[in-house]
């Protein structure tokens, strides 16, 4: 390839990948030490945490395709990928998610795990991108309709779109590599790690409105862009019919201050503290999951009690 050619591809990996939280690729490595029950050689170290890497990967190429289709502005506090260089962002996520094969296959190629979790990688594409599915199906820009949002639909849109790719990505890839192939074993993984995945896709909601453009690294598009959030939903159900008609007429509306109108109705909904609640819930519900799992299982209660940590009461 060209050196230009070349040059972009490294521009675009490192503007796109790098940057967040990163607790998808650290979950990689934690759970794995956390399977062993022992801190990692340097060696291993480097190969589980490769195995991270290519989960943050498959979470970049979603962020920049995600942006476009959200006509967001920013992202981990700087401009989208996007709104840098235009449509060739579309190309972008196919050249980032062919490098997430390229090392898979250069550095795992003769392990006996290594079509599991191609597979695992392949298969999570296609939920995820599903999800992205039921999530714009639901927030048609031409065709305006809050009655058509319900929590069910919101449930089916953030397992696929977040939970599988977020949380059962990541101890699925760290299970393999542990050498896990019990098959009960996954379906427990899931069961947690699912509803967990919700929980923090429910606070993915709140923050879009709630938390501070500053501190959260991106400015909210979800009630310009007519989504199913949990926001609306929980505001459906206990507003008046005057709040219910504000709604109508000024959510989905590219408008700064019909969305400032929405935001007033969720304020006088106390929103803020219905969330609160909704999350001391949550958190129980999870601890109350992971308590019935047992101490003896190769997945011990611990690889999902340091997910919940990393994300409980987050800000950001
Ligand atoms: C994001 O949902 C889902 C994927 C697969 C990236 P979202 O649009 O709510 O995410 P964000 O708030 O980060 O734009
Ligand atoms: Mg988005
Ligand atoms: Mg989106
Ligand atoms: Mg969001």
């Amino acid at each position: 390839m060209p050196e230009d050619v070349v040059k972009w591809f490294q521009a675009n990996l490192q503007y796109n990948v790098p940057g967040g939280k990163l607790n998808r690729g650290l979950s990689v490595v934690d759970t794995v030490e956390i399977i062993l029950r022992r801190p990692l050689e340097e060696e291993e170290y480097k190969r589980a945490a490769i195995l991270g890497w290519c989960v943050e990967m498959m979470q970049g190429l979603f962020l920049v395709a995600d942006d476009m289709m959200d006509h967001s502005l920013t992202r981990r506090g700087q401009p989208c990928w996007y709104q840098v260089v235009g449509m060739v962002a579309v190309n972008d996520t196919g050249c980032i998610e062919a490098a997430i094969y390229f090392l898979l296959r250069k550095y795992f190629r003769s392990e006996p795990w290594y079509i599991d979790v191609v597979e695992h990688f392949l298969e999570t594409t296609f939920k995820t991108c599903m999800g992205q599915m039921v999530d714009l199906m639901t927030a048609p820009e031409d065709r305006l309709d809050i009655s058509q949002f319900s929590l069910e639909r919101h449930r089916i849109t953030v397992i696929y779109k977040t939970s599988w790719y977020s949380f059962y990505l990541p101890v699925a890839c760290a299970a393999r590599f542990c050498g896990i192939v019990d098959p009960s074993t996954y379906s427990l993984a899931q069961s947690i790690l699912l509803p967990l995945g919700e929980y923090f896709q429910v606070q993915d909601d709140f923050l879009d409105a709630y938390a501070h453009p500053d501190v959260l690294g991106k400015i909210g598009t979800d009630i310009r862009d007519n989504k199913n959030t949990w926001l609306i939903n929980k505001a459906l159900e206990i507003c008046s019919p005057d709040q219910r008609a504000l709604l109508e007429a000024n959510y989905g509306r590219k408008d700064p201050e019909a969305e400032a109108r929405v935001k007033a109705v969720y304020d006088s909904l106390d929103l803020p503290e219905r969330y609160r609640e909704y999350e001391r819930r949550a958190h129980a519900h999870i601890v109350g999951l992971v308590n019935g799992i047992p101490n003896t299982g190769e997945l011990r209660p611990e690889v999902f009690m340091a997910f919940l940590r990393k994300i409980f009461g987050r800000t950001m």
